[in-house]
């Protein structure tokens, strides 16, 4: 075998598993990007800081399903290690590289260097370190295969030098790469036939049976067959916020998202439901309202891939493990469609209680109100976001707002949100547009939000990313104003709102001075003319809203 360089195998096996971009900051295995250029195709993108590389990593996986791969010297590696925390939530597959420790020299005061691996250890599934050169292609290979096996998750290796300078040794290696770990899901493990027969049985029995589709769908790519599933037993479905794009919002049988960033409609009849089908769903506390809906005691069955969710928050009456997919294929060829009748006025009372959603919410939704309310934005989007597109949603506020009020319109649509961290949205949405470079990307932040990353537009112009990013600009965090409430007895003083508020600033304004296009809107009816011009104008767009700082969304369970 011949000899070859850590930098040489491994921008051979990164493109051998299908890698099209990196997302980092230099200076790290500055060898290996090298190679990257004359081996491969792949893009380098370096980027304003190690976390929105993180972030737009951890977009990329989430928008292809193959693993992101962000990178960091040792300076930037709990930058980067911060940006995996909320890959880690979201089980998406991201790969992190680091450059890491010498012995020749540690714990000798070495410039800029602390022991890093264990920071990762919280947020990753395979947290390594690769010391000799000869362990790249085995070691990447188990990278690889974690990262998209089972519930899908990041990985960090750390490679020996400050940047990972072990990529210039050389060593006889194969670049042997396993395409079948190139993307999720790598096996569709088979059900055990009996177990899915008991849970058939107890859903088919129910007489007001709900279905909580999670991001295990989305992972299995088992869209289509849920849906199936729910129309030949007639079986309302509520998603948790990550399985949002389980099933079309205007789809008959959909009631919305349920849990705490959700919608009020879901909730109720989750709540009043006899019977929960959990599939592809952790039953985390943002999906339950913190296990009140459904209440802990239900009579619950659930599918899933990995064992240890299987009864981990609610008793199962059946518990079925395998991969979404295959489930619920098996469940339709086994189903009898005439218990559906059975299910009848319980679809009728669901139909009722989306209906007074609906109605309830139908005058924000179509507010003419200057400043422009949020409830609206979503409205306009529901409308005019592309039936291919991905909309990448940001949390607090945003996901509130989007989740409780946006509706995908068609089974090709995708929804990917942040788990938990403030400013994921736009980074993440930048790396969603690399992933699926032919889809319409349109990411949803607060003006909060945008702020933390808002230097990545001059890595999207000097990319060509061209996603359109719409931000409600309330000139504040205002989401935390029921807290600042609360904690002031009812009623803020003036001084309490500097701890939630911002400047008015205009975001179009500084995207244009960057090279973007941008747009600002201050009416509802400039919005549907602003989203459509974003949309066909093959740029990277920031479309600046300003929005009614008085707006709060409406909480989970009223
Ligand atoms: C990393 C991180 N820090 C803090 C928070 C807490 N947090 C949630 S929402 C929010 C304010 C959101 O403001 P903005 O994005 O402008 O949306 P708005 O509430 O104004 O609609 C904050 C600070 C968080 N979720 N993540």
């Amino acid at each position: 075998m011949p000899k070859i360089t850590g930098a040489q195998c491994l921008a051979d096996m990164l493109a051998g598993y299908g890698v099209s971009h990196v997302f980092m900051v230099p200076a790290v295995l500055r060898r290996t990007l090298a190679e990257m250029e004359r081996r491969t195709k792949i893009k380098r993108i370096h980027t304003h800081g190690e976390k929105s590389a993180a972030y737009m990593a951890d977009g990329y996986a989430r928008a292809s399903g193959r693993p992101g791969l962000c990178m960091a010297q040792v300076i930037g590696a709990l930058n980067l290690a911060a940006g995996l925390r909320d890959a880690h939530l979201a089980h998406s597959p991201v790969i992190a590289l680091t450059g890491g420790r010498e012995p020749k020299t540690k714990f000798r005061k070495v410039y800029q260097e602390v022991d890093d691996v264990p920071a990762f250890e919280p947020v990753t599934k395979f947290n390594a370190t690769v010391d000799d050169v000869s362990r790249f292609p085995d070691m990447l290979r188990q990278a690889f295969r974690v990262a998209v096996s089972g519930t899908p998750g990041p990985v960090h290796l750390q490679f020996r030098g400050n940047e990972g300078q072990i990529d210039a040794e050389e060593a006889e290696m194969e670049p042997l790469v396993e395409p079948q770990f190139d993307r999720v899901p790598p096996f569709r493990p088979e059900p055990d036939a009996k177990s899915v027969l008991a849970a058939l049985k107890w859903l088919q029995d129910a007489e007001r049976p709900v279905i909580v589709a999670g991001g295990g769908v989305r992972a299995s790519g088992a869209k289509r067959e849920l849906v199936a599933l729910a129309e030949k037993l007639s079986i309302p479905v509520a998603t948790s916020l990550n399985g949002k794009d389980s099933i079309p919002g205007v789809h008959p049988l959909s009631v919305g998202v349920c849990g705490t960033y959700s919608r009020e409609s879901a909730n109720r009849v989750v709540s009043r439901a006899d019977l929960v089908c959990f599939v592809g769903t952790e039953t985390g506390g943002m999906t339950t309202h913190f296990w009140a809906v459904p209440k802990i005691g239900i009579p619950a069955i659930q599918i899933d891939i990995e064992p240890e969710a299987l009864g981990r928050n609610y008793p199962l009456k059946a518990a079925v493990l395998g991969d979404a997919k295959i489930v619920l294929a098996k469940m339709i060829q086994n189903a009898d469609a005439k218990t559906a009748a059975r299910r009848e006025p319980w679809l009728e009372q669901t139909r009722s209680i989306c209906g007074e959603w609906r109605a309830k919410y139908r005058p924000m939704l179509e507010s003419d109100a200057v400043p422009v309310r949020p409830e609206r934005m979503c409205a306009e989007l529901t409308r005019h976001v592309p039936d291919n597109g991905i909309v990448v949603v940001d949390t607090g506020h945003a996901g509130m707002w989007m989740g409780g009020m946006y509706d995908l319109r068609e089974p090709g649509q995708s929804y990917l949100r942040s788990a938990g961290h403030l400013g994921w949205a736009f980074p993440a949405g930048l790396g969603a547009k690399c992933g699926a470079p032919d889809r319409p990307v349109v990411v949803f932040t607060g003006d909060a939000g945008f702020w933390y990353h808002i230097g990545e537009i001059e890595t999207a112009v000097r990319w060509g990313i061209n996603s359109v990013t719409v931000v409600n600009n309330n000139a504040s965090g205002n989401q935390s104003k029921r807290g600042f409430d609360r904690v002031y007895g009812g009623e803020q003083t003036e001084k309490a709102r500097e701890l939630w508020t911002y400047r008015m600033v205009n975001f179009a304004r500084i995207a244009e001075d960057i090279g973007a296009l941008g747009i600002r809107v201050e009416k509802p009816v400039e919005l549907a003319p602003a989203i459509q011009r974003a949309l066909k104008a093959d740029r990277p767009v920031v479309l600046d809203v300003a929005t009614e700082i008085e707006a709060l969304a409406p909480l989970a369970v009223s």
